[in-house]
């Protein structure tokens, strides 16, 4: 079982997922889109992006697809087989359309095309993304005012997803010092070591830095 993987926040979000369940499995270091790369991961991934899973002889990508993969192979109910997978579901693709779509936003302005000399941050993409983020991080406030995790008591799935961006904040620059409940949930998260540091021990080249 092998995991591709890159420093980018889907494929540092499944290698956190992979380290916090103590899931058995080679990482290997990919880069798809480099150059003279396309012919070997195209077979793997028609997207050529990150993370790629190969079981079985099989690939599987898409970060979601794989979180719930490793934690049924683990046996975990990390990503929810419960009465708590629809809250779960709600609140991952919730994050996707809302507070996580709004980092991304911001974190590809501020951080990917400056790192990658994409192009020069857009001002007024940062000025939509912050709104939305603002917009987002109220009812998400609201709900970790009263409970650790965003389904209660247990860290699942959903708090992994939601917070993919959160580790690129020195690069995005999101004002979540505003949002105390967040801050302390961001918090709580840097306290596992499989989310704060996923790469430990790993071979992969860190990405370019960002320009003064
Ligand atoms: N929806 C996909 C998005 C995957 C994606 O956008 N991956 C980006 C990194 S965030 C990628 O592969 N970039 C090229 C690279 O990292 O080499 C997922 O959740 O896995």
């Amino acid at each position: 079982m092998k995991l591709y993987f890159s420093r980018n926040p889907n494929p540092r979000l499944a290698v956190a997922v992979a380290r916090f369940l103590k899931t058995d499995i080679s990482f290997e270091f990919a880069a798809p889109m480099a150059p003279g790369q396309s012919e070997r991961y195209l077979p793997l991934n028609p997207n050529l992006l990150l993370p790629i899973l190969q079981h079985s002889g099989r690939t599987l990508w898409e970060s979601d697809a794989i979180a719930c993969w490793l934690s049924r192979h683990a046996g975990s109910n990390f990503w929810r087989t419960d009465d708590e997978e629809p809250d779960m579901i709600r609140w991952i693709s919730w994050a996707k359309e809302n507070f996580m779509k709004a980092c991304d936003i911001v974190h590809w302005e501020r951080g990917t095309k400056l790192r990658y000399g994409i192009g020069p941050c857009d001002d007024t993409m940062v000025a939509e993304g912050l709104s939305q983020f603002h917009k987002a991080a109220v009812i998400l406030e609201s709900e970790l005012s009263g409970r650790p995790w965003i389904l209660g008591e247990t860290i699942s799935f959903a708090d992994f997803r939601m917070a993919t961006f959160l580790p690129f904040n020195d690069a995005a620059r999101l004002p979540i010092e505003d949002y105390p409940a967040i801050r302390h949930w961001s918090d709580r998260l840097d306290q596992i070591e499989a989310w704060r540091d996923p790469f430990r021990g790993l071979d992969a080249p860190c990405p370019p830095p960002l320009p003064n």
